[in-house]
Formats: C-alpha cells, sequence, structure tokens
C-alpha cells in the first residue's frame, strides 16, 4: 500500500546517525511516510498548543488564549493563561509519572508471583538486591529465606500506588534525608503513587485549583513518587528477576540485523516480555526451526527501553532509537516486531503492510489496529514466547528479497553501567569518584536523557551536548534514547576516550570505562537519582550542591516530563533542548526556570542548541564548583 508522498524529507540533513538518510530515501521510493514526513503534512501545527494556551479540560471548550493580549485573555470559566498553562504541564506530569509507575505495578505483579512460588519461568535472581532493599525498608531479613523477604516486600510495594493515609511513600528511605526535608519544608512529600497522579486529574478539572504556583508544586509531588518510588521499584525488581547488569559488550544501529537470519525486534519498556522472548528465541528449539524455514537463525535486536533492558543484562544488540522503529521495518529484514507498551508508533502497521514484517503486540493495554495481539502473561511466559517467536520464524520466506536493504553501519558498545556496576569499577566505594570529584580531574557529572523529537535533527543535540561536555572533563551518564544515540555514535566504546579532556581521560584509562556510561532505561534514571544520592551523603552535602547537572537535549513524551521535573525536584539543574509548552504563561516559565529554585534547589533551563547548551552547563557546575571551593 504505497502512499503519495506529498513532501518530501531532505534526507541527508535529518540525523547525526549513520544509516537512516538512506533509510529515509528508501522509504520514499517504496512509497513509505515516516515519522518525518508526517510532522511536514503537520505544518504549520497550532501554535497555541506550542504555547499551552489551549484547554479541553471541559466542553464550554476548547478555550484558546490570545498570547498578544488583543483577543479573550480568559477562557469561559475565566481561566487564565497561567491557570492554563499549568494544568496542562501537570496533566503531562500525571501521564508520565502513570506510565512509568503503572509499568512498575506491573513488575511487581510478577514479582509477587514469583514470591509465592505461581510463576516458574521467573525467579529472584539477584538476592542480594532483594535483601538490601527489604533492609532499607525495613524488613528485616534475619532467619528468612528469601521467598519470605520477597513476599515481605511485594506486599510493602504494592501498597505504594494505593496506600490510603497521609504516610509518605515507603521508598522515600532510598532518598537522601537532606532531599526528604527539602521536601518536607515545602509540603512535597508524596503519599500514594496513584493518588498523586489522581490528584493531577482532579486539581485539573474544570473549577478545581487555577493557582499556576499550587498546581505546580503538585506535579513536583507527583514527579517525586515517579523518581523514588514508581520508577526506581521498576529498576529494583528488574534486577532482582533478571539480574543487576554489569559491563557488557555488544553492538549498536540498524547494522545489528542480519541479512540471512530472522530478524525479531523487541521494542517498548518492559523487561518482563522481551526477555522471556530473547531467551526462548535463542534457544536451540527455535534456532533449529528457523533453519528448517532456510534461515541461519534467530537474531533478536533490541529497540528503545525494552531494548535497553535486553542491552544491558544479556548483551542483546540494539538496533536503534525511537525515531528508527519505522527504519526498521523499511530495511525490508525484520519478520516480526514484538512490543509492549510506550513509545510505539502506531504508524509502525501502517510501514509494516508495505513489507513483510508482523507487529504482534502483547499488553492488554495496548492494542493496535493491525497488529497481531497475543496477550502475554507471566504464568505462561515461555509457550506465549515460544508461539510469539514462531509467527516470526514462519515469516522469514516471506521477505522481500528485492526490497530488502539493511544499512552496513553497526558499531561497538559497552553498557551495562548499574550503581553496583560502576562502584565494581571504582573498586567497591565512591571514593575514586568523589577524589576525582574534589581534585577537578572530573569536572561534575551529568545525567542525559531522553527520546528523539523529528523537529529537531535525530540524535544531533544527543551526542553533541556529550561530546562538548566529555572534552570538558565532565563525566557523561544517561539512559533512554540518549544512550541509544551515543551508543550508535561510538561515544560508549573504549576508544571514545580519545574525545574526552585529559583529566575524564585519565579516570577512564584508570578504571577502564567509556567516557559516556549507559546506565539503563527511562525507569533507570532512578539509578541516576541512587548515585546522586550517594555522591550527596558521602560528601555530607545535598544533591543540590553537588557540581551536576541533567538533560533531554530531544524529548518528546510525557515521562520525559515527569523525569525532567524529579531532577528538578532532586535538586538538580535540568537542561531541555525541546521547549515546552509553556511559554504561554511567563508566570509559569518564571516559575520553572527561575523560582523553583528557591524550594527544591534545582531548576529548568531551555536552549535548543546543543553546544550552547553545553557551555551554559559547565558553567553552573563550575559555579557549583566554587561554592564548595573545589579547585576550578
Ligand atoms: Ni523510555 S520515552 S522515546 S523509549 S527515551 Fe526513547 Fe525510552 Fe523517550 Fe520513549
Ligand atoms: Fe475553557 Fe475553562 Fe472549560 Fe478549559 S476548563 S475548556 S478554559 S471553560
Amino acid at each position: 500500500m504505497a502512499e503519495y508522498i506529498k513532501y518530501r524529507v531532505p534526507a541527508k540533513g535529518v540525523s547525526a546517525t549513520k544509516g537512516v538518510a538512506e533509510l529515509i530515501e528508501k522509504a520514499e521510493e517504496d512509497g513509505v511516510k515516516t515519522a518525518w514526513h508526517r510532522l511536514l503534512e503537520q505544518q504549520p501545527q497550532c501554535a497555541f498548543g506550542q504555547l499551552g494556551l489551549c484547554c479541553r479540560n471541559c466542553a464550554m471548550g476548547p478555550c484558546r488564549i490570545d498570547p498578544f493580549g488583543s483577543g479573550p485573555t480568559k477562557g469561559v470559566c475565566g481561566a487564565s493563561a497561567d491557570t492554563i498553562v499549568a494544568r496542562n504541564l501537570l496533566r503531562m506530569i500525571a501521564a508520565g509519572a502513570a506510565a512509568h509507575s503503572d509499568h512498575a505495578r506491573d513488575v511487581v505483579e510478577v514479582f509477587k508471583g514469583v514470591a509465592e512460588g505461581r510463576f516458574q519461568y521467573y525467579r529472584l535472581t539477584d538476592v542480594e538486591k532483594l535483601k538490601s532493599l527489604a533492609e532499607a525498608l525495613g524488613i528485616s531479613t534475619e532467619d528468612k529465606d528469601e521467598q519470605e523477604i520477597a513476599r515481605e516486600l511485594a506486599e510493602v510495594l504494592e501498597w505504594e500506588f494505593g496506600k490510603p493515609g497521609d504516610e509518605p511513600l515507603r521508598m522515600l528511605a532510598l532518598a537522601p534525608k537532606k532531599r526528604i526535608k527539602v521536601w518536607e519544608k515545602a509540603g512535597l512529600i508524596p503519599r500514594a503513587i496513584d493518588r498523586e497522579i489522581c490528584e493531577c486529574m482532579h486539581r485539573t478539572h474544570i473549577g478545581v485549583d487555577a493557582d499556576p504556583v499550587s498546581l505546580l508544586l503538585h506535579g513536583i509531588r507527583t514527579s517525586i513518587a515517579d523518581g523514588w518510588s514508581g520508577s526506581m521499584m521498576a529498576t529494583y525488581l528488574s534486577d532482582i528477576l533478571f539480574g543487576t547488569p554489569k559491563p557488557i559488550k555488544a553492538e549498536a544501529n540498524l547494522g545489528v540485523l542480519k541479512e540471512d537470519y530472522v530478524n525479531i525486534i523487541v521494542h517498548g519498556h518492559n523487561p518482563i516480555l522481551s526477555t522471556k522472548i530473547v531467551e526462548v528465541a535463542m534457544s536451540e528449539e527455535m534456532q533449529e526451526l528457523a533453519k528448517k524455514y532456510g534461515a541461519r537463525g534467530v537474531n533478536v535486536a533490541g529497540m528503545c527501553c525494552t531494548g535497553n533492558e535486553v542491552l544491558m543484562r544479556l548483551g542483546v544488540p540494539i538496533a536503534g532509537n525511537f525515531l528508527m522503529q519505522e527504519l526498521a521495518v523499511i530495511t525490508g529484514a525484520v519478520e516480526a516486531i514484538i512490543v509492549d507498551y510506550q513509545c510505539i508508533m502506531p504508524a509502525i502497521v501502517d510501514v509494516a503492510q508495505c513489507y513483510h514484517t508482523k507487529i504482534i503486540t502483547t499488553e492488554p493495554k495496548a492494542h493496535i489496529p493491525g497488529a497481531i495481539h497475543i496477550e502475554f502473561n507471566a504464568e505462561k511466559a515461555d509457550e506465549i514466547a515460544k508461539e510469539i517467536v514462531r509467527i516470526a520464524i514462519e515469516n522469514y520466506p516471506n521477505r522481500p528479497r528485492d526490497r530488502v536493504h539493511i544499512p552496513k553501519h553497526k558499531i561497538e558498545v559497552i553498557a551495562g553501567f548499574s550503581v553496583e556496576a560502576i562502584l565494581e569499577a571504582l573498586g567497591g566505594t565512591l571514593e575514586p569518584l568523589i577524589n576525582a570529584l574534589r581534585e577537578g580531574t572530573i569536572k561534575g557529572i551529568v545525567g542525559i536523557v531522553g527520546c528523539n523529537n523529528p523537529k529537531i535533527r535525530h540524535n544531533h543535540s544527543h551526542v553533541t551536548l556529550a561530546k562538548e561536555l566529555i572534552k570538558r572533563d565532565v563525566l557523561v551518564v544517561g539512559t533512554g534514547c540518549w544512550s541509544i544515540a551515543a551508543a550508535m555514535d561510538g561515544l560508549m566504546s573504549p576508544k571514545a576516550v580519545d574525545l574526552a579532556g585529559p583529566g575524564l581521560r585519565k579516570v577512564c584509562e584508570t578504571l577502564n570505562i567509556p567516557p559516556c556510561l549507559h546506565m539503563g532505561s527511562c525507569v533507570d534514571c532512578s539509578r541516576i537519582l541512587i548515585v546522586l544520592g550517594a555522591l550527596a551523603d558521602a560528601l555530607g552535602l545535598d544533591i543540590s550542591d553537588l557540581p551536576v547537572a541533567g538533560s533531554a537535549p530531544e524529548w518528546m513524551s510525557e515521562k520525559a516530563v515527569s523525569i525532567g521535573t524529579y531532577f528538578v525536584a532532586s535538586g538538580v539543574f535540568t537542561h531541555l533542548g525541546v521547549v515546552p509548552p509553556v511559554m504561554g504563561s511567563q508566570k509559569v516559565a518564571k516559575i520553572l526556570t527561575e523560582d523553583v529554585e528557591d524550594i527544591v534547589g534545582g531548576k529548568f533551563y531551555v536552549e535548543p542548541d546543543p553546544v550552547k547548551a553545553a557551555e551554559t552547563i559547565y558553567n553552573v557546575i563550575i559555579e557549583k564548583r566554587k561554592k564548595l571551593g573545589w579547585p576550578l
């Protein structure tokens, strides 16, 4: 079903990643549209929406505020620009926190089932981590076997979502004491995750909270529930179930797809499914079956965050990040894309119709019209995974051989830098890192995270910002689509030390680590929080005193809004490379980029140019060093 391509994409300019341009050209030859094409068709995009000035929260609307002041200044209910912009942002945070935390809920459910001995296909892999989390949450582990500890832990964690009353979230036990004090003082301690998210929806209903300050403060509270509990749980329990990542070598970019193998891509976010698909696909039985269908075997590659999950733990190659999902289909060489949820463009089903790729959805909460739906459940995990992998293998003879084009590019990546792995690289204590920071061998640490956005050059800001920082002796860590971008650019290979400043280079060579560390998927931004908390505690400081910063240079998802907000809430100076929809209210913009610092010690900073952003971030780091009296 070739489509008429009205607007052509200037393929050479759209991406900093090798192989992307040639596949966009192929898409146009094949009559297939991608996100870049659809973005052109969307022009001009609504300016009210971009400014955050459009409200559809009730049926007296939709209402729009005239940013120039000559038209309406209030909605029908009287809501001002400030109210509308703040309400819209709060709903974005709510959706982002919901996505992370509902993912966490799914992991908790499987964890609980394992603890109760119900799910034979999963097990407790990292018992050390199980015990340490239990103890951190005040569950005694003495004279208890691991199942028993896991059962008690599961119960506590289940209650994080919907417990009644005003008691703080239990997972906040992992946050540094100094931070808790800051949050307590500002009334920002989250109670239950679902409750905070629900309250976002309540507050933004017509005629409830109209004060931008109180709306935004609740947004901060909700984001803390996401970062320090929801996402944190997803990370901890995934580690306990599948193992805590350790440095592992793999390859990145679309060149990991193999010409004469059955290619399966796992895409989405939850390792519960993707880990099983990888295990089953790699089994003797499935490899043999693939041979029966004329292939040399089965090759699994990852995409987006579930790709990060299986890359970090199993060394599964990663085929690309968010904007490359359609391109993977356009290679003509992918038998199946198996998805769970989040960041899966419905478009992959349309694109797949032009090739042979089967799109298989697996989650009761994520159906896509035109996809094959095979519902996954933990109890029958292996059987279902087999059924799915079999569909992919049987599809191999349908590959349109005359229209296959796999770009040659791929590159080595070292991934798997969990907090535990970083500690191990440091010899078991944070001391060497602290010394390097204090002496100025490393000037600071920046966490870069987040998505792709076709409004800006694909992966360009991700890699430019990272390169600009490492050359200034700033250690870069990160997650999500950033980490895939950095991997595909070679920034996570040992050779990347050539791009680092002399101090960082020395540290990387001594510790045998790359200058950009892959810390995992989006929920693993929680790992960054743990590192920051541990550094602050070890130095007797608050996170907001540390020479650190955060950035989401190419963000697009609501999850990224929640992440950015919990970084700020945790005291981190946080850069956004895509302007958030808040510019319709000077007041809201000022709160987020200035005033909020007085409350939580972190704030947002918006700068689309990654080179300028790097300079500003570096200057912030230097300012923090000055305040600490550390050499510059
Ligand atoms: Ni969760 S949220 S595009 S896959 S990082 Fe990638 Fe990461 Fe954004 Fe999505
Ligand atoms: Fe308009 Fe107010 Fe209704 Fe929003 S809530 S649509 S501003 S009347």
